[in-house]
């Protein structure tokens, strides 16, 4: 393959402005895909992918076109806009030498535009800026393309409209691609095999199967090659293309976009970043990626301690499809063996936990999420801490630091009142607010990340009804007043419970998770209290009656089978239930998931 006909390029946006949709019709007018096999954001493959309606992973895929009588191969890189996968964006970025900046007409420049951008620009890739849904009646076409004009600082002329949904400048877009994308740097012929690898999946037959971008030289099957990193040997079993299922191809040339069956089965070998080379490529290996920093720390135990074994090998698994979560094994008195593991964030958390309890069958208890805290003690020593069951007593506890974000929320002005309010209400700090297009404002501020974990998303969205959006990363570590709060079943502490609050905010969190608990948590055959404990005294109490909870009551006479199988089931329901601490309380699975959600 002639280098001077590839393009290599990504599509990126804030999240749900159509980049998906988008990709639909290129699919369709290139016929990538045929008529009849096409369906919604058909690169969205995965199940919780099309039930969310979001795209979790990046999905690269081929495409033919032809301009000028000339036919070009695409390689198009659809990503994800949810602000815990960047990570996905900053690696299909790497791959690419162009990206299609979409913005969406009904709702103009968003957060995450602005943070997507700025990785484009860092990666020195060609931008091109196109406003999308065109046909809607909400669009607002020329305001937005004017915001983009102000925000690259190009003319009109330069922005492209699209409609993903009717397809309307579509073609034109393709045309542009070429026109606009610069073409891989023409290889040359002496050097040996070199790519970079920015994504994997894994094959129970065909082993790891890594996605690469190839920088210089060709592959094909049966060529020796070597992980620059990992320093692992092994021989190419398969190389293929994204067409856009796994389609074996002669050989993968520089500047093209394909993947390499490894035949690798153990763990801890391929990682994203790693350069895949020839084995007598003698050069260090390319600049890879900066590994993710996990934001959010949980603790995944079986239910049954039975599947430990089976949730280590989920975990490994998983680790194959997704790099970017972290997991090491720990052990808690009342749970048994599980693993701490950690997330870029909270969605990142629930798709994980969603993921293992789907494809693995597994039965979990997700711990109460939590973040790192460098806390010193009086004694001198400076412990790390990622679970809040960890946490120090009060007393012992000289200072505590916690991380800090940065943060970005663009609103209409209608709304700045009480999106400030919420921001002061999660401890932030505005550090600037400016005008931003036409009717919009931008602020700039710090918050404290533990905060923004106490659903201030869902606060700033409802707030706003939707218009305001927000983009976030971490920052230095800030002094804090935090404290740990232990909630006790039957006098004893429940450790997936524990959670560290703000002090100032301490009666009323203990005071909530007290009420919440006894409203979730089922009778049980004796009476018995919930309680919150914290700095060495109980300061919040209910008590939980020892009745059976008649689940029939609610309904009117009659139909007494209708009554058996309800109180069948109940039994069934007591029988399910695992028998958790020494109080002999039976806590359900389902109530550690409502505990752990927000609502
Ligand atoms: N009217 C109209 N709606 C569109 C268009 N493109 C996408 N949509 C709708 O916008 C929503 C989001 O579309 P997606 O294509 O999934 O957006 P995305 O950018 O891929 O979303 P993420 O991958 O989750 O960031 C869906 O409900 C689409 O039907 C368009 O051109 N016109
Ligand atoms: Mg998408």
């Amino acid at each position: 393959m002639n280098s001077s006909r590839i393009r290599n390029f990504s599509i990126i946006a804030h999240i749900d402005h159509g980049k998906s949709t988008l990709a639909d019709r290129m699919l369709e007018l290139t016929h990538t895909i045929e008529k009849r096999k096409m369906q919604e954001q058909v690169l969205d493959s995965m199940e919780l992918e099309r039930e969310r309606g979001i795209t979790i992973k990046m999905q690269p895929v081929r495409m033919k076109w032809v301009k000028g009588g000339e036919e070009y191969v695409l390689n198009l890189i659809d990503t994800p806009g949810h602000i815990d996968f960047s990570y996905e964006v900053s690696r299909a970025l790497k791959a690419v030498e162009g990206s299609i900046l979409l913005v969406d007409a009904t709702q103009g420049v968003q957060a995450q535009t602005l943070t997507t951008l700025n990785m484009a620009r860092e990666s020195g890739l060609m931008i091109i800026p196109v406003v999308s849904k065109i046909d809607s009646p909400l669009a607002r076409v020329s305001d937005v393309v004017l915001e983009v004009c102000e925000l690259l600082g190009c003319e009109e002329s330069d922005v492209l409209k699209v409609s993903g949904k009717t397809g309307e400048g579509v073609p034109h877009l393709l045309d542009q691609v070429i026109e606009r994308v610069p073409a891989p740097k023409s290889p040359d012929a002496t050097e040996h095999f070199r790519s970079i690898v920015f994504d994997f999946q894994y094959s129970n037959h065909k082993g790891v199967i890594v996605y690469v971008r190839v920088m210089n030289g060709s592959v094909k099957r049966h060529d020796q090659l070597i992980f620059k990193i990992s320093e692992e040997k092994f021989q190419s079993l398969e190389v293929g293309i994204f067409a856009p299922d796994d389609t074996p191809v002669e050989s993968l040339g520089a500047g093209e976009i394909g993947y390499i069956v490894t035949g690798i089965k153990q763990p801890g070998i391929a990682s994203v970043g790693d350069t895949v080379s020839s084995v007598r490529d003698t050069i260090p290996p390319l600049s890879g990626y900066m590994s993710p920093k996990p934001v959010v720390w949980a603790s995944i135990y079986p239910e049954s301690q039975d599947d430990f074994n089976s949730l280590r090998m989920a975990l490994g698994r998983l680790r194959l499809s997704d790099s970017s979560f972290s997991h090491e094994e720990e052990a808690s008195g009342t749970l048994g063996r599980g693993f701490r593991c950690g997330f870029l964030g909270m969605l990142h958390l629930e798709i994980i936990s969603e993921r293992l309890r789907r494809e693995f069958n597994l039965n979990l208890i997700v711990t109460t999420p939590s973040i790192t805290y460098n806390v010193e003690l009086k004694n001198g020593k400076t412990v790390t801490v990622y679970s809040p069951a960890l946490f120090p007593e009060d007393h012992d506890i000289k200072k505590v630091y916690e991380p800090l974000v940065s943060m970005k929320i663009i609103t209409p002005p209608l709304y700045l009142g009480p999106i400030m309010q919420s921001i002061f209400d999660h401890e932030g700090e505005v550090t600037s607010t400016e005008n931003f297009g036409e009717n919009r404002n931008a602020l700039v501020l710090t918050m404290p990340l533990r905060e923004l974990m106490r659903n201030f998303f869902d606060e700033i969205k409802s707030v706003s009804s939707g218009f305001a959006s927000i983009s976030y990363e971490i920052g230095e570590m800030r002094e804090a007043d935090v404290v740990r709060l232990d909630i006790l079943v039957a006098d004893e502490p429940v450790v997936a419970f524990t959670r560290v609050v703000s002090r100032r905010r301490l009666e009323e969190e203990a005071k909530l998770s007290v009420e919440k608990l006894h409203k979730v948590l089922p009778a049980q055959m004796f009476t018995l209290k919930i309680q919150g404990k914290a700095l060495g005294r109980i300061i919040a109490s209910e008590t939980l009656h020892g009745m059976r909870k008649d689940v029939t009551q609610h309904m009117y006479g009659g139909d007494r089978t209708r009554k058996m199988k309800l109180w069948e089931k109940q039994k069934e329901g007591k029988k399910k239930m695992k028998e958790l601490g020494k109080g002999n309380v039976n806590i359900p699975q389902e109530v550690f998931v409502k505990m752990m959600r927000s609502d």
